[in-house]
């Protein structure tokens, strides 16, 4: 018997035992009029692309609503950019990624539905706040961001003007003006400069946010966001915010492939759609009635996909920034203070790119949290090598000299994608809207909409009725 060497194998669940049994003889299968084997064939309502924030919220709720689901996720956990260290010495968590959510019943719900207690946050961060050009590592002790609040109520007036970018790419056209300037020209239009350091610090991972299309800007600094900067956000009570994907693992079993690549995917069928995916105990075909997409439209990340002409047209006009998290361990730098990257030489002060937006305390003694950030894809070694001699040309009063390493590191990369105002403005996003409910597929994640766990939670239970209809 083979079952002697799955024991791993069944305790991931029924079907891989049945890959198991079935491995000597290979199902084949037609995919794009191309024969392949397959260890394994399910079938269920809706298959999930990515099991990140949108891809776990979908399982949840479709589940909850009757349907079976198999959520498809390249990585060997749930959660995407949510990410917590666990300091192995005192067992204290850190959350090095997503760190809030607002305070909506969305949010409130989905969390009492798994289970994890929530409280109240500022998006602040701790530690008192030190100024250094880190391009030098010189300390700016008489630099001040200075007064933000004329500039946020004037921003605010402006974004009164288009509720509709908070809920999605549902533009009016002809597309307004303004929100096809860079930002910096927006800024400038509108006598925002008060709020440029605040913006930029704020606006982590859109690259250089002074020249991205204000519309960009503006979903990802809406209104409910300048809301909960007064009111609070939400955090979780444990400070451990993978419980969240932890639970919803759990929640959904076996329906969950982790450590697996998409290997092709067919919606030539008016029945189903076929997704092939290698996956750590074989080949397993997923067929289902719906496909929901919520991983990165980049052309390289979908490989093997019958993508169309369209579809392709659309998602090769994206382009991307960079954006990247680690921790950093024994850098002789103090626990307890914010360092701020500011520059002499930018408009507002802020931090040249590529490089790090600061380094912040995790609460935990010799480590500290690093965000970095680039106008594009850079390599993780010049990444991970910029980050740690940075760190150690900060001359930061009373730091020993240490021995910096990176406790860990994370590529948040192809992290926001967007398109020229050109193309805003000929519709691309109309057209990107039109591919919903088209062969099989329903799209959501952030680059349908924009880089906010909870607005894109709202936008993905928007899209349930229609993925659920039949
Ligand atoms: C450092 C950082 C801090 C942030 N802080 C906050 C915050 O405090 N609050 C907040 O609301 N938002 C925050 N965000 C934004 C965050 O919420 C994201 O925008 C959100 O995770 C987007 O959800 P998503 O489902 O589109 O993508 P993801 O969560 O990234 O999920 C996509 C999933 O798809 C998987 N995947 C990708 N390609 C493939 C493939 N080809 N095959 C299989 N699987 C694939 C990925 O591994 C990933 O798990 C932060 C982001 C970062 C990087
Ligand atoms: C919910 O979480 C609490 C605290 O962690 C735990 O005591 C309780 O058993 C959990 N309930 C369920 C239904 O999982
Ligand atoms: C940080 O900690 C050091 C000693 O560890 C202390 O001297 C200093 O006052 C603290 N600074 C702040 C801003 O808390
Ligand atoms: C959802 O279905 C409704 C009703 O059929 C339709 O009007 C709407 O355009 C659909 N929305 C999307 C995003 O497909």
């Amino acid at each position: 018997m083979t079952l002697t060497a799955s024991n791993a194998l069944l305790s991931f669940g029924g079907i891989l035992l049945l890959a198991s049994l079935r491995a000597e003889a290979a199902l084949s299968v037609t995919l794009n009029g191309t024969p392949c084997s397959v260890d394994n064939i399910v079938t269920r309502d809706v298959c999930i692309i990515g099991g990140g924030s949108t891809g776990t919220y979908s399982a949840i709720r479709l589940s909850d609503l009757g349907k079976t689901v198999m959520v498809v996720e390249e990585k060997n956990r749930l959660g995407g950019h949510t990410e917590t260290y666990h300091d192995p010495v005192t067992g204290t968590p850190h959350d090095y990624s997503v760190v809030v959510w607002h305070d909506l019943d969305i949010v409130r719900n989905y969390f009492a539905r798994l289970n994890v207690s929530l409280v109240k946050s500022s998006a602040g961060g701790s530690g008192a706040k030190q100024y250094f050009d880190f391009q030098t590592g010189k300390p700016l002790p008489n630099y001040s961001p200075g007064d933000p609040t004329p500039g946020l109520a004037a921003y605010a007036a402006q974004l009164a003007k288009y509720p509709y970018v908070e809920e999605g790419f549902d533009l009016h056209y002809p597309v307004p003006s303004d929100l096809l300037l860079p930002f910096g020209q927006f800024v400038k239009k509108h006598n925002l400069q008060s709020m440029g350091s605040l913006i930029f610090g704020f606006a982590q991972g859109l690259g250089d946010v002074f020249a991205q299309p204000t519309l960009y800007v503006m979903k990802n600094f809406g209104s409910d966001i300048l809301k909960n900067i007064k009111t609070g956000f939400l955090t979780t009570a444990e400070h451990d915010n993978s419980l969240l994907y932890e639970h919803a693992t759990a929640d959904l079993g076996p329906n969950v492939l982790l450590n697996s690549q998409i290997l092709a995917v067919d919606r030539s069928d008016r029945e189903e759609a076929k997704v092939l995916v290698k996956t750590p105990s074989g080949v397993t075909l997923v067929k289902s009635r719906k496909l929901v997409f919520t991983i990165p439209p980049k052309l390289e990340n979908l490989r093997g996909w019958d993508l169309s002409a369209l579809e392709r047209s659309l998602f090769r006009q994206f382009s991307n920034s960079g954006y990247y998290t680690a921790i950093l361990r024994n850098s002789g730098l103090p626990s307890n203070l914010s360092l701020v990257n500011v520059s002499p030489h930018t408009e507002y002060n802020h931090a040249a790119l590529p490089g790090l937006y600061g380094i912040t305390p995790t609460g935990i003694e010799n480590l500290l949290d690093v965000k970095y950030g680039s106008v594009n894809g850079l390599p993780d070694d010049q990444v991970k090598k910029d980050i740690l001699s940075t760190a150690a040309r900060l001359q930061v009063p009373g730091r020993t000299t240490g021995n910096p390493e990176l406790a860990v590191y994370s590529r948040h990369t192809p992290f926001e994608l967007t398109v020229p105002p050109k193309a805003i403005a000929g519709g691309f996003y109309k057209r990107l809207y039109g591919l919903q409910g088209q062969r099989h597929t329903y799209y959501t994640g952030a680059a349908f909409h924009t880089h906010d766990s909870s607005l894109l939670w709202q936008f993905t239970e928007a899209l349930l009725p229609n993925i659920t209809a039949v």
